[in-house]
């Protein structure tokens, strides 16, 4: 199994918080809310799910079953044609499934991958298209694990006609993509829908879809699930408009908000890509993101995960659990599952402490907000050596605390024992904006390199929680890094 599987050695290797203090903002056990300021009710409902609780995606992973081959709308984004097993990104799939291949490989997945919390559907085409599949893999799938969560994602076209059966089963997580209010922006995203058992082009396309986004979302809400909306960001065709996208789905009681980037490349066959229709880089989608602070809940450690994707959102080990190297009739094993809850409990409630007694201080700092990327295998610590990162999450420190806000890509520079230069090139390319690291160890040679770059690697921090070790460094060593 890859590293991507959190070993429970890895948790609960920092010393512990000194003391108390634990804040409405920062514990799960508050008095009248709970952790990120949520109710206590609604805390229950997210804590585990790695896509709707910042916090749990360092602990919790999920799984998506690619049972849903067929959509009924076409997205000028999208390509499902090509397969990848290198390839992370939404449509994307290894292998399609039927519910009951769907509902083996869950069981066996679950034994094997004892953070597993959340099954998910999405895709590669929409889950509710042919939604019968969908439900007859959440049905089996019930009958083993009645204590993993369900979610689906979904175009929002055929939601209309399933929220009463959504709401029937116990599935409390439903996304909808939603890039648009106005059906001449969606006449410019969506080249057709089926609908009616017709298909529809241009701006008529575009405002039965939307229609019947809204309408689905209102429903779901009503019923109580949760429901996030994922946003494509497109340059020039609908990055100012998602902020009235924000609004439209606030006022429809929209739990999340998911703005995430444009994946354009020509080599991936889609209307985007070949007619060079760019992505936003990561300063104007976090420009964007800061716009829509203050109205739905924004997420913003969105992976744009496969449809077959398995683990952690950082690392996917989907390649490592294809149906050929499970077991023909496997049978659950509850233990690793409890066993490592009850230890992600108790890291959680120390990690909550700590973090607030170390943020404690920061509003008084007065220093301006810094960008700054962390090297993890998750567990919320800073745990991996610099050579081994294919992903950095970004953070923000400031007075207000200290905040995941993304993640940058690139490939790890070591390769076998060697460090690979071009490698090297490509990370500090995909580090633009930030000019320190923190790694739980790194060499001294691209070190160096690194500083020549102007990129500082901090290796002091090995294993602590990221939010102590942020506040720490933010407080301690920023001011005489502006006096030198
Ligand atoms: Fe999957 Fe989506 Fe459910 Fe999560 S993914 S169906 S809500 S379990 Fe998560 Fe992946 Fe982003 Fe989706 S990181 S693409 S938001
Ligand atoms: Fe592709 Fe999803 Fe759009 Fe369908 S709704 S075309 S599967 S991105």
């Amino acid at each position: 199994m890859s590293s991507a599987i959190i070993p429970l050695n890895a948790l609960g290797r920092q010393k512990s918080a000194q003391t108390g203090g634990c804040s409405a903002q920062g514990c799960g056990s508050g008095g009248g809310q709970a952790a990120d300021g949520l109710a206590p009710d609604i805390w229950q409902r997210v804590k585990d799910h790695p896509c709707y609780s910042d916090e749990a995606h360092h602990y919790f992973a999920r799984m998506h079953v690619a049972v849903a081959p067929a959509c009924n709308i076409q997205c000028n984004y999208c390509n499902r044609k090509f397969d990848c097993a290198n390839e992370s990104r939404p449509g994307v799939t290894s292998e399609r499934l039927s519910p009951e291949q769907a509902a083996r490989k869950v069981v066996a997945v679950a034994s094997r991958v004892p953070q597993l919390s959340v099954l998910g559907v999405a895709g590669p085409g929409d889950a509710l298209y042919d939604a019968r599949r969908t439900f007859e893999t959440f049905d089996r799938v019930a009958e083993v694990l009645p204590d993993l969560t369900f979610c689906l994602s979904t175009n929002g076209l055929a939601l209309p006609d399933w929220v009463d059966e959504i709401a029937a089963r116990r599935i409390g997580h439903v996304t909808v993509t939603v890039n648009m209010v106005d059906p001449e922006v969606g006449a410019r995203i969506y080249p057709w829908i089926f609908h009616g058992h017709r298909r529809w082009t241009g701006l008529d396309a575009a405002r039965i879809l939307h229609e019947r986004q809204m309408e689905g979302l209102e429903r779901l809400a009503a019923k109580g699930v949760l429901v996030k909306v994922n946003s494509v960001m497109i340059p020039g065709v609908n990055d100012d408009h998602l902020v009235e996208v924000n609004r439209w789905i606030r006022e429809r009681g929209a739990f999340l908000h998911n703005v995430v980037p444009l994946i354009s490349d020509p080599g991936h066959g889609t209307r985007f890509g070949l007619d060079g229709q760019r992505g936003p880089n990561p300063a104007e989608l976090k420009g964007l993101q800061d716009r829509l602070d203050g109205g739905v809940r924004l997420m913003r450690h969105c992976r744009q995960c496969r449809a077959d994707a398995v683990g952690l959102l950082g690392e996917d080990v989907s390649q490592d659990v294809t149906l050929d190297k499970l077991p023909e009739t496997p049978v659950y094993d509850p233990a690793p599952r409890a066993a490592y809850r009850a230890v992600v409990e108790r890291e959680r409630e120390d990690r909550h402490r700590a973090a607030a007694a170390a943020t404690a201080g920061l509003a008084r700092s007065g220093l301006p907000a810094r960008l700054v990327a962390v090297c993890t295998k998750g567990g919320g610590r800073i745990n991996q050596h610099f050579g081994h990162a294919r992903e950095f999450q970004v953070y923000e420190v400031d007075g207000r605390g200290v905040r995941m806000i993304g993640h940058r890509r690139a490939d790890n520079y070591c390769l076998g024992g060697d460090g690979d230069d071009d490698r090297l090139d490509d990370i500090i390319a995909a580090l633009a904006g930030i000019d320190t690291v923190f790694a739980a160890k790194i060499g001294h040679c691209p070190k160096r390199d690194l500083a020549k770059a102007g990129i500082a690697v901090i290796d002091s921090y090995a294993h602590d929680y990221v939010e102590t070790a942020l506040a720490d460094w933010f407080q301690a060593a920023l001011p005489a890094a502006f006096t030198a």
